[in-house]
């Protein structure tokens, strides 16, 4: 074990750890106290601020997780399970990250993560297989092992639109939204994009707004949020079933409680098709995705969730025109992340709203004043990009990671993610990725698959320290394998017949690679703890530096 890090903003800015940790989000303040409490000196890297992660940049008007809020937090701690009091059932972007800072508070981890501070190169020493990392501060901190927590969504996606640049008025970005929040009252305002973010958004802003033009390029399936506050008695009941509500969760697809029907969707008699929708629906978020176990696995089941979606969609549609621009024809419901909303639908019906459907009248410009289509120019005061995320890979292809030989991971990785169970990456000993490709990453609920991870990267630690070994390193051919079970498994769904940025298909020349898991939540649990249990198969453990 080493020296406890300097704190940022003091004049050493060299120093030797145990641990370096990127990011200071979900995962990573996880990570500090769990390696922390395991006797480990842990240094955080955090380009914001402040801590939360996603949930410190993605402030737009209408931000809230899909995930019930029991759910989305912490399970690692009962003590703060029980004293954290969520007031509604799906948790706004400020009371999430209010929780992330008392977590922060309470275990005290701000000490060692700095702030406001980039980590720009991660060079692994092959002599010493220790990794020495450098920051936009000047930092250079020696470190056995690198945790990435950077998250799958944070490198947001700027679109490459001729004139983006010349546009006079005010441009915003949802995952990098003004703190101080932003008034368009009285202005026009023109969205792009109707991912979860737009769909989120775009009814408060056309509250406000004087006239709101939403540019569509794909329609997307949106369900309705389904938030309602929480009274003291629920919470209570909550709190008391945590327990069990944690177990089932680490058991399930997606890493919430409810478990899907027991029978396929093609099985069921109408009545109880039509019920079971509907209780999905009443339940809001994305779990609408997973009411049957087959409704991602054949085109059949999943039509009878798009039927049952269309049906309650066009219902609160008053014009049949703008009806059937705003229905997907192009993917099968939930092969891209559904979205949840709070009356998007509805705001069409507007007369200060406006629908610019992209692909009758692409974008060909902005210029000063707004935005030019193929039909016509639309005057604008502010322009909001809603345009998603480079994800899964963005954020961690922006460290320059150089591995064995001097490879980058980025080279290792141009013809897509290649790794082992989502945590190592052949030819970079003693670097952990976590929750990105690999893993069920973006299909589970994200505090509980950190949780998983973390919990799997600090026993592995632990299992080499027990053994005095330095290091720990994805087999090449345990990737490979890897990589061929995460290709095979999703090609036997749906997934992949979306456009999605699952798939890398959102960002132009990215190779198309499907690169979550999809085999479950719960599935994949087993997996790692087995191989854990198996003393790593598929790793090298170096048990002295010539390994
Ligand atoms: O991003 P997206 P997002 N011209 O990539 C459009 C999570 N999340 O930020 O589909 C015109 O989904 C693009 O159009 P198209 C959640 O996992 C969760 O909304 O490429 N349009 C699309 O409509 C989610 O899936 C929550 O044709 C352009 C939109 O921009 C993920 O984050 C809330 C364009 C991007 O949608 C990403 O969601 C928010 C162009 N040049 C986010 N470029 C919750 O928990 C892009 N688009 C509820």
């Amino acid at each position: 074990m080493t020296a406890q890090p300097a704190p940022s903003g003091t004049a050493d800015k060299s120093a030797a750890v145990d641990v370096v940790v990127v990011g200071a989000g979900f995962a990573g303040l996880y990570a500090l106290h769990r390696l922390r409490r395991q006797g480990l000196s842990v240094r955080v890297f955090e380009a914001a601020a402040g801590v939360g992660g996603v949930w410190y940049w993605n402030r737009y008007p209408g931000a809230r997780c899909d995930v019930e809020s029991v759910d989305y937090s912490y399970s690692f701690d009962s003590a703060l399970e029980q004293e954290w009091n969520w007031t509604e059932k799906y948790a706004t972007q400020p009371e999430i990250l209010a929780y992330l800072n008392h977590v922060a508070d309470r275990f005290d981890l701000r000490r060692d993560i700095s702030f406001e501070t980039r980590v720009t190169d991660m060079v692994l020493d092959e002599k010493t297989l220790r990794w020495e990392v450098r920051t936009d501060r000047g930092d250079v901190v020696s470190a056995r092992f690198c945790i990435l927590a950077v998250g799958p969504l944070s490198n947001a996606n700027i679109p490459a639109i001729e004139g983006l640049d010349s546009f006079a008025g005010e441009v915003y970005h949802t995952a990098h939204w003004p703190h101080e929040g932003v008034d368009f009252t009285g202005k026009r305002v023109g969205v792009i994009g109707t991912g979860s973010s737009g769909i989120q958004a775009i009814p408060h802003i056309a509250k406000e707004a004087a006239q709101l033009y939403v540019f569509q390029r794909t329609p997307n399936y949106s369900v309705p949020a389904g938030n309602i506050p929480l009274d003291d008695e629920t919470r209570a009941a909550q709190k008391a079933g945590y327990a069990e509500r944690r177990r089932l969760s680490m058991l399930s697809g997606g890493g919430s409680p409810h478990q899907p029907h027991p029978e396929s969707a093609l099985d069921v008699s109408a009545e109880e098709l039509r019920q079971t929708y509907e209780r999905r629906w009443e339940l809001g978020g994305v779990l609408f995705s997973k009411a049957f176990p087959d409704q991602l696995v054949t085109i059949e089941a999943n039509d009878t969730a798009r039927l049952f979606w269309e049906q309650k969609v066009r219902a609160v549609i008053d014009d049949p025109a703008v009806a059937d621009v705003l229905i997907p024809k192009d993917h099968p419901i939930g092969a891209k992340r559904i979205c949840t909303d709070d009356n998007y639908f509805q705001t069409f019906n507007r007369d200060n709203v406006s629908l610019v459907n992209l692909r009758a009248t692409p974008i060909e410009r902005i210029d000063a004043s707004g935005l030019d289509t193929t039909e016509a120019h639309y005057d604008l005061d502010a322009l909001v990009l809603a345009t998603g995320f480079d994800a899964m890979t963005g954020s961690v292809q922006k460290l320059n990671v150089v591995g064995r030989g001097g490879r980058t991971l980025n080279e290792a990785w141009a013809e897509g993610p290649a790794t082992y169970l989502g945590l190592g990456v052949p030819g970079f000993p003693n670097l952990f990725n976590i929750a990105g490709p690999g893993a069920p990453s973006v299909l589970a609920n994200m505090v509980l698959h950190s949780e998983l991870h973390l919990n799997w990267v600090a026993d592995a630690i632990a299992f080499l320290d027990a053994r005095s070994a330095p290091a720990i390193e994805a087999r090449e051919d345990a990737a490979a394998e890897w990589v061929a079970e995460c290709t095979r498994r999703a090609a036997e769904t749906l997934m992949p017949q979306a456009n999605s940025w699952y798939l890398g298909a959102n960002i132009p020349g990215k190779p198309r690679v499907f690169m979550p898991f999809v085999g479950g939540f719960g599935v994949y649990g087993e997996i790692i703890a087995d191989v854990a249990a198996a003393g790593y198969n598929g790793f090298d453990i170096h048990q002295d530096l010539t390994a």
